[in-house]
């Protein structure tokens, strides 16, 4: 009861729950899912951009780039840390991704087909990301929320890197600015599924809220990812995919259309264009990078024995 008490108190001190601080067990349980989950994105998001690597028109964009997937590969490290102060294990957490049982975002099921997929990602993709991810800096368990300011500070560096790719595309010939439209057509849709269900159908948005892990709400956060993209579509001279699209002076908000909500379920179940793709080579890699976590392991063992016998 004493334990419950403060844990009570400090969450409506707006102070952070700390690893070795007692907490319930579902909490701990609902912690480990959305951090897993998020360090799965990270380093399955990796992967899209990945592809276009080789084929970067420029030294410098290539330079961007590779920096921006490095950075994904980061915010994983730093996510799956996290998850591990909770009590469980990144192997098994690895484990899980690569069997299913732990899901990632959808967002990263669908295919990079032309090089404006990777400036649409940077600017709707990590733009979406940013508008989520912000109100976690402030969530009630301590070491997510200090993970979470590192990795949006790194965020808006890549929303400005995709929108500055965009903005030379806007400025050149026709056949890129259709390239620019086409990808925004395809990646508008699935960018505003990354907030997940609506509110009525978020089974764990009430007791994450109760508990501070999340602060707003997938509709609400969705709106204002609407609100701040709609205009920044404008500047860029392209038109995003929605009839319903428009701005409604009474609500201050832009009005949109119907999301496609059986895709989404679809996707989240393993049926996108990219799920097998995604994890065939995610898992690939793991089988081929075991030498080097073996190598890591024997030289932590070797220095460890060192201090020892010192
Ligand atoms: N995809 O009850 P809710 C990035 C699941 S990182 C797949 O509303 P919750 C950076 C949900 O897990 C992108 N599944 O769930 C980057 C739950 O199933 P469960 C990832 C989804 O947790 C950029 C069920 O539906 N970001 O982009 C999705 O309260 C570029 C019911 O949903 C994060 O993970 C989805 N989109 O709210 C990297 C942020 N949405 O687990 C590379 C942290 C929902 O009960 C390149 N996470 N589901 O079986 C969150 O903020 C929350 O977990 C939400 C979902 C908002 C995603």
């Amino acid at each position: 009861m004493e334990q419950q008490a403060h844990f009570e108190a400090v969450l409506a001190a707006d102070e952070r729950i700390e690893p070795r601080d007692w907490m319930p067990e579902k909490y701990r349980a609902t912690l480990i899912r959305q951090i897993a989950q998020h360090a799965h994105s990270e380093i399955i998001g990796m992967q899209p951009e990945g592809a276009w690597l080789t084929r970067a028109p420029s030294l410098r964009r290539k330079a961007i780039l590779l920096a921006k997937v490095q950075d994904e590969a980061g915010h994983g490290m730093y996510l799956y840390s996290a998850a591990e102060t909770l009590g469980v294990d990144r192997a098994d957490l690895l484990d899980r991704l690569h069997t299913g049982t732990q899901k990632y975002s959808t967002i990263f099921n669908y295919p990079t087909l032309t090089w404006a997929d990777v400036g649409v990602i940077g600017w709707l993709v990590d733009g979406a990301a940013i508008v989520n991810q912000v109100p976690l800096c402030r969530c009630s368990y301590g070491p997510y929320a200090r993970a979470m300011i590192r990795i949006c500070k790194e965020e808006s560096f890549h929303q400005r890197q995709g929108f500055e790719m965009l903005l030379a595309l806007r400025d050149g010939t026709d056949a890129q600015r259709e390239m620019l439209q086409d990808a925004v057509n395809r990646w508008w849709w699935p960018s505003l599924m990354m907030f997940g269900p609506p509110d009525a159908a978020s089974t764990n948005s009430a007791q994450s809220m109760a508990w501070r892990i999340k602060r707003h709400s997938n509709d609400e956060l969705r709106q204002r990812f609407v609100d701040m993209t709609a205009p920044q579509a404008d500047v860029l001279g392209v038109k995003l995919p929605d009839e319903k699209l428009r701005w409604n002076a009474e609500r201050n908000s832009y009005d949109f259309g119907e999301i496609d909500w059986d895709e989404f379920a679809r996707v989240v179940k393993g049926d996108g264009p990219c799920n097998a793709e995604r994890i065939e080579r995610r898992v690939a890699a793991h089988t081929e990078g075991a030498w080097v976590r073996e190598a890591a392991l024997a030289y932590a063992k070797k220095q460890a024995a060192k201090v020892d016998a010192a």
